[in-house]
C-alpha cells in the first residue's frame, strides 16, 4: 500500500462492515498499515472495528487491536438512543489530534460504544457522557480513532482533521463555550426542494403542504431561493444539520433525479454537517422494466453525499402492515436499509394531521384529551398519518406510526405536522410530546416555528431531541443565531460555533 496517512471511515452495521472488508480481502493489508507505524484515524465504526468486537447483528468478531468489546447503550436509562447530536469531549490526556477542539463540541451518530476499562485506559484520549461514560477517542502511536464524526463536526472537526493530516500542534485557542453541558438539542435547518414550472429545481416552502402561490392565476411554485447555496448558509450560520426533501420524490423517479443527487454532491463539499435526505426512498421499476430496491436508492443518495435518509410515503404502508401481521420481513426499506447502514441512517417522516373526534370510543386509534378543542368543541383528537405529501390519509396514528417504524429499526423521526406547517404559532407540542413519550429513538420536531421562543418551549415541554424550521430561516424572519442563543441563556443545551 503506498498510502502514507489512511483515514478510515466507517458507516453502517458492524457485521455488513466486516463482511465487506473479509470478502474484499482488507483486513490484512489494514493489520499490516497500521503496524507499520503509518498514521492511522478510524472515524465512527472505524474506530469501533479496531476493538476485540461488537455485539451489534448477534455478536461480531473485530479486529481485535483495542482490548474491549463494543455494545448497545442502555435504554432503560430514558434516553434517546441511537445517540444523535453534538457532545461534549472529556480529553483525558494532550494529544495533537484533539489540540485545537477546545471546548466545543463535535458530532456523534451510533447506538454502540465502547467503554473505559483497565484493560484499554492506555488507548482512551476522551470520553463522553451519554447515560454513562464511552470512549469518544482512541490514541496509542501511529493509531488514532474517533466514535463522532470530524468530517461532520463543522470547525472544531475540521481542525481534528488538519491536525492529523499536519500532525503538528498549534497552541489550543480558547472556545468560550462555558453554557450547559452534554448532548445538545439540535437545532435543523429543512429545505423542501422541487422542480418548479420552469423546471428548475428550487426550495419551495408550503402553507400546510401547499407550495403555490396564492395570488396570480398561474399559482407558481413559491420559490425561495437555490438548494446548495441555502445549505451552505445555513452551515455557516450554525445549523446542527441540514435536511433535504424531495417533496415530489413520491411521484418521480429518484435514481432519474439527477439534479437532486447534484445538489447532494455539491452541498456535501461545502456543508460540514450532517445532511438528511427525504423524499421517493421506495422501490421502483423504471421504464425499461429493471428493477430498483429501496436500498438501491438509499445507496446512490449516500454515495451522492447523504448522511440518513428520510422514508415518508412508504414508512406508513410497512408501518399498517407491521401492525397488522406482527411480523417483520425485512424487505421494507426500513429494515433493509437500517441492516445495510445502521439504524442510525434511517429516519421516518411523518406527516399528520389532527383529527377531532367527540367520544374517543368513536374510533380505533389512540385519542389524546387536548388542550385545544376542535372547532366544534371536540375534546379529543389523534394524528392521521398522510402519504403523498398529505394528499391521502391513512387509518393509523402518528403514535402507532412511531412505535412500529422504531420495531423495524428506524434510528430517528422527523415529525412533521400538516395543520402547523408554515403556520408561524409554534410546534405542536400534544403531538411531539405523545410521540416522543411513544419511542426511545431522537425526535425531531417539525411544523410551526415562528420564533426563538418557540423552540424552547417544545424542548422545555416535550422530549424532543431536536427541533427543525423552514419558513422563518428562508425568510431570514429569525436566525440560526438568535435561536440558539435564546436556547442557551435558557439553560438548554445548545452548540455554539
Ligand atoms: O413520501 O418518502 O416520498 O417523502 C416525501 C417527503 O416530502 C416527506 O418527508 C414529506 O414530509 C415531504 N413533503 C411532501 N410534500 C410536502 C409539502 O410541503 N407539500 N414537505 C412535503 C414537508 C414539511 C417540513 C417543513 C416543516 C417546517 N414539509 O419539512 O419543512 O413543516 O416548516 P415551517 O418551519 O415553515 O413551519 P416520501
Amino acid at each position: 500500500m503506498g498510502a502514507e496517512k489512511l483515514i478510515f471511515p466507517g458507516v453502517g452495521a458492524f457485521e455488513q462492515a466486516m463482511g465487506v472488508l473479509r470478502s474484499k480481502e482488507y483486513t490484512e493489508p489494514l493489520k499490516e498499515f497500521i503496524q507499520a507505524g503509518k498514521p492511522f484515524l478510524g472515524i465512527c465504526l472505524g474506530m469501533q472495528l479496531l476493538f476485540e468486537g461488537s455485539e451489534e447483528n448477534g455478536g461480531v468478531e473485530g479486529l481485535g487491536l483495542i482490548p474491549g468489546k463494543v455494545t448497545k447503550f442502555d435504554t432503560f436509562l430514558g434516553l434517546p438512543v441511537p445517540h444523535i447530536g453534538w457532545n461534549n469531549l472529556d480529553q483525558r490526556r494532550k494529544s495533537p489530534l484533539l489540540s485545537r477542539v477546545g471546548d466545543r463540541r463535535v458530532y456523534f451518530v451510533h447506538s454502540y460504544r465502547a467503554t473505559p476499562s483497565p484493560e484499554n485506559d492506555d488507548w482512551v484520549l476522551a470520553t463522553t457522557e451519554y447515560g454513562s461514560s464511552f470512549i469518544s477517542a482512541v490514541q496509542r502511536g501511529n493509531i488514532n480513532a474517533t466514535q463522532f464524526h470530524p468530517e461532520k463536526s463543522g470547525g472544531a472537526g475540521l481542525d481534528i482533521i488538519e491536525s492529523f493530516l499536519e500532525g503538528s500542534v498549534d497552541a489550543p485557542p480558547s472556545y468560550a463555550n462555558g453554557h450547559v453541558k452534554g448532548l445538545a438539542k439540535r437545532v435543523i435547518a429543512c429545505l423542501d426542494v422541487r422542480a418548479n414550472d420552469a423546471g428548475d429545481l428550487v426550495v419551495t416552502k408550503g402553507d400546510q403542504y401547499d407550495v403555490r402561490e396564492t395570488d396570480g392565476a398561474d399559482r407558481e411554485v413559491r420559490n425561495l431561493g437555490a438548494p446548495v447555496e441555502l445549505a451552505g448558509r445555513y452551515f455557516s450560520e450554525g445549523a446542527d444539520e441540514v435536511t433535504f426533501l424531495n417533496i415530489t420524490g413520491f411521484r418521480d423517479f429518484p435514481l432519474g433525479d439527477l439534479p437532486m443527487l447534484e445538489v447532494l454532491r455539491r452541498a456535501s463539499e461545502g456543508v460540514f454537517v450532517p445532511l438528511t435526505v427525504g423524499g421517493g426512498i421506495r422501490g421502483f421499476t423504471d421504464a425499461e422494466g429493471r428493477r430498483y430496491s429501496a436500498l438501491d436508492v438509499a445507496a446512490e443518495y449516500f454515495r451522492s453525499g447523504a448522511d440518513k435518509v428520510s422514508i415518508g410515503s412508504e414508512a406508513v404502508d410497512a408501518a399498517l402492515e407491521y401492525m397488522r401481521t406482527g411480523e417483520k420481513t425485512g424487505k421494507t426499506a426500513i429494515e433493509q436499509i437500517s441492516w445495510a447502514y445502521g439504524a442510525q441512517a434511517v429516519v421516518v417522516s411523518i406527516d399528520p394531521r389532527r383529527v377531532y373526534v367527540t367520544d374517543p370510543a368513536s374510533t380505533q386509534r389512540p385519542t389524546i384529551q387536548t388542550a385545544h378543542p376542535g372547532p366544534n368543541g371536540e375534546q379529543y383528537c389523534w394524528w392521521e398519518c398522510t402519504v403523498k405529501g398529505g394528499r391521502e390519509g391513512r387509518d393509523i396514528d402518528a403514535v402507532e406510526l412511531a412505535r412500529a417504524v422504531e420495531a423495524l429499526g428506524a434510528g430517528e423521526i422527523l415529525l412533521n405536522c400538516i395543520d402547523k406547517d408554515g403556520q408561524g404559532d409554534g410546534f405542536d407540542l400534544e403531538l411531539v410530546r405523545a410521540v416522543s413519550n411513544a419511542v426511545t429513538i431522537p425526535v425531531i420536531a417539525s411544523s410551526g416555528a415562528g420564533s426563538p421562543e418557540h423552540f424552547k418551549e417544545v424542548f422545555d415541554n416535550t422530549g424532543a431531541a431536536a427541533a427543525l424550521a423552514a419558513g422563518i430561516f428562508h425568510r431570514k424572519e429569525v436566525s440560526i443565531e438568535e435561536v440558539k442563543s435564546h436556547m442557551s441563556s435558557s439553560g438548554i443545551p445548545t452548540r455554539t460555533l
